[in-house]
């Protein structure tokens, strides 16, 4: 994908708007007052939603009905003190919520009146291959000028959203919420409900962004570990301990504390996080009587940032997960990833609480009162304190190890390849230190990167070979088929290789772990009921595998799929008709949320036919998970991580089914 170039002194967007800038941004700070007002409590009368099953929501700009007319244009906006231009739709921020029923056809005319190609893509929605609106992949992108017109069946319902597929325009806002009304009744009562739209803001052009990335490892982290933090842990753990645990972590190229590549300005980086648009000091505020139940849409529309959500004195029911129905399970909190949604339904019976979703990293936190009349505030609750990566993450975890003493991890050395010792495969890696710049310094030969992915076609284009696919033993653990077909070679692609990589489902994930707070982890999930007409074969055993690496080499940012780039790779071929099983083993120390664009996926968390659809799936550093991908629609689909700059650094390639 996009290649490195010094960042640009000012984007062509900041300079070339069509409207004048000072009107563009009267009209914003007008309407974030007309948003305040728009939330003012409605009467009762007007939201017989639980009889009804269809909730009104309020609070933000709405568009209903079969046809819509977007454009895209560049809005001067000020999020921080700065005045800076995004990418918006209608001029809004977030875009206005499109509300769509199932059932229908929908129409929307997009109309670019950017200076650069643009796209929208809606994510998570069954459409005509020729309508996801991925320039390159489905379509060729929407010209300056030009007006493109989506024509979409809607065949499902629930919580999605939507955003640009163009450059990094995704990162400047050019995104907003997809409700879909289900075609029968909506077994989530609610009285009033709530669009809880996230995202992360820089005032930085994110080509800068991404060009600070990809040339100063770890730019935007600052938390990493001192020389205090050195003086405290020889204290507490020995110095021999201490200097072995910085050692392994400097072979990975990796900082226990890299948690999120870029962070919150509280901690000296660039994001202001946003609810609905709004940074934390506007303080968005959503209404309620006592005692209602209220449905929050909660939709990670950011570009890098996880949340921990919560509501402190609240218990949340979640209801959904990615727009599907789920079984009602309630939690303290939930990490949303990129992209992914999740309705929650809660009943305040406080006068104000405050909707509190700190980034993954401690770096700053987005923030909202739910209140029962305008001016009222609840307090905000700390942060919670900064974590590190675990052995566990590294990949090197193995039964009774994660919580007892440390041990020596064993590093599989060249001669070593193939036995059974846990641990990183560190061959063909360079030991001398963190110097790797494009070379390989070692002296080592670097194996020739292998190009064979099991379930992927090879140059001859033979299909996808089936093999034995995964069963729960009699433990109720799934035997994951062994990654044997795709071989992975260490260089500057692929740093790391998790040897023992582990099921992670049943955990929320770092810096939740053990919190004495019910968290919301992906075991939780039962599907509730048929979701899309789309996944007729949901008991049927998988007549294909797929076998996808997350790789990458933080230092360098370099990011990929079975350590190929999307320059490198050959699309994934999911047989049309075929239900492949998806094996996802995540190489790197990151979270990724993996996409694929086109069909929801069985997240295999052993409800049987009850299992989750997805259409984004959290990967927990060194996890090991597995989907299926039922193969019925048609077309050539993206299939990515939807962190934005590890797209463009390569974790993204695609999926065809024919
Ligand atoms: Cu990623």
């Amino acid at each position: 994908m996009g290649k490195i170039s010094p960042p640009p002194a000012a984007s062509p967007l900041l300079l070339r708007g069509r409207t004048s800038p000072l009107t563009r941004r009267r009209f914003i700070e007008g309407l974030a007052a007309g948003t305040t007002v728009a939330s003012l409590l409605p009467p009762l009368s007007a939201s017989p939603a639980r009889a009804a099953g269809h909730a009104r929501s309020h609070g933000l700009p709405e568009l209903t009905g079969t046809r819509f007319d977007l454009s895209v244009e560049p809005t001067r906006v000020n999020v921080t003190g700065n005045p800076r231009t995004a990418t918006l739709v209608n001029g809004l921020m977030p875009g206005p919520i499109l509300r769509w029923r199932e059932g229908d056809t929908v129409t929307l005319r997009v109309t670019n009146r950017l200076r650069v190609q643009t796209s929208i893509h809606w994510h998570g929605i069954y459409v005509p291959a020729g309508m996801d609106g991925v320039p390159g992949i489905s379509f060729r992108g929407i010209d300056p000028g030009e007006t493109f017109v989506y024509r979409i069946p809607v065949r499902q319902s629930g919580t999605y959203w939507y955003h640009s597929h163009s450059g990094f325009q995704e990162q400047t806002l050019l995104s907003g919420p997809l409700i879909i009304a289900a075609r029968d009744s909506d077994p989530i009562g609610a009285d009033r409900e709530y669009v809880i739209f996230l995202s992360d803001w820089t005032d930085e052009d994110p080509e800068t962004v991404y060009y600070h990335l990809k040339t100063s490892n770890g730019y935007y982290n600052h938390h990493r570990l001192t020389a205090a933090d050195f003086v405290h842990d020889s204290r507490a753990k020995g110095l021999l301990a201490t200097l072995r645990d910085r050692f392994e972590w400097s072979t990975m190229r990796m900082d226990p504390r890299d948690i999120l590549d870029v962070t919150g300005r509280m901690t000296g980086g660039t994001y202001t996080y946003l609810v609905n648009g709004q940074a934390p000091a506007a303080n968005w505020t959503g209404l309620f009587r006592r005692g209602e139940r209220v449905r929050l849409r909660f939709i990670n529309g950011s570009s890098m940032t996880y949340f921990d959500v919560r509501i402190p004195g609240l218990g949340m029911t979640v209801v959904a997960a990615d727009g599907s129905n789920v079984e009602p399970v309630t939690v303290d909190e939930f990490r949303i990833a990129v992209a992914e949604t999740y309705d929650v339904v809660v009943t305040p019976n406080e006068d104000v609480y405050t909707i509190f979703a700190q980034a993954m990293d401690r770096s700053g936190y987005a923030r909202a009162t739910l209140a029962v009349r305008e001016g009222l505030t609840a307090s905000v609750p700390p942060m919670d304190p900064i974590f590190s990566r675990t052995m566990t993450d590294m990949g090197m975890s193995m039964p009774g190890m994660e919580s007892g003493p440390r041990k020596m991890p064993g590093m599989s050395m060249p001669s070593e390849q193939g036995d059974d010792m846990p641990g990183m495969d560190m061959s063909g890696m360079d030991m001398s230190g963190m110097n790797m710049q494009g070379t390989h310094t070692s002296g080592k030969k670097m194996p020739a990167m292998q190009h064979g992915m099991s379930g992927m076609s090879d140059s001859s284009g033979a299909a996808p070979k089936a093999r034995a696919h995964a069963r729960p033993n009699a433990s109720g653990q799934v035997a994951y088929p062994q990654p044997q077909e795709v071989r992975l070679a260490l260089g500057p692609e692929v740093v790391s290789i998790a040897k023992n990589p582990t099921g992670r489902l049943d955990t929320p994930g770092d810096g939740l772990d053990g919190n004495g707070r019910r968290v919301l982890v992906y075991n939780d999930l039962v599907r509730l009921d048929g979701g899309p007409q789309n996944t007729p074969f949901v008991t049927r055993d998988p007549d294909a595998e797929v076998l996808l690496h997350l790789t990458g080499n933080m230092e360098r940012f370099i990011f990929g799929f079975n350590g190929l780039t999307y320059d490198q790779s050959e699309p994934v071929r999911f047989p049309h008709g075929q239900r492949i099983l998806v094996t996802l083993i995540n190489d790197t120390m990151m979270e990724h949320p993996i996409h694929l664009h086109g069909m929801l996926t069985e997240l295999e968390n052993q409800k049987g036919k009850l299992r989750p659809l997805k259409h984004t799936v959290n990967v927990k550093p060194a996890e090991k998970l597995q989907y299926y991908v039922n193969a019925t629609e048609l077309g050539r689909w993206a299939y990515h991580c939807h962190l934005i700059y590890h797209m463009d650094a390569g974790m993204f390639t695609s999926a065809v089914v024919a």
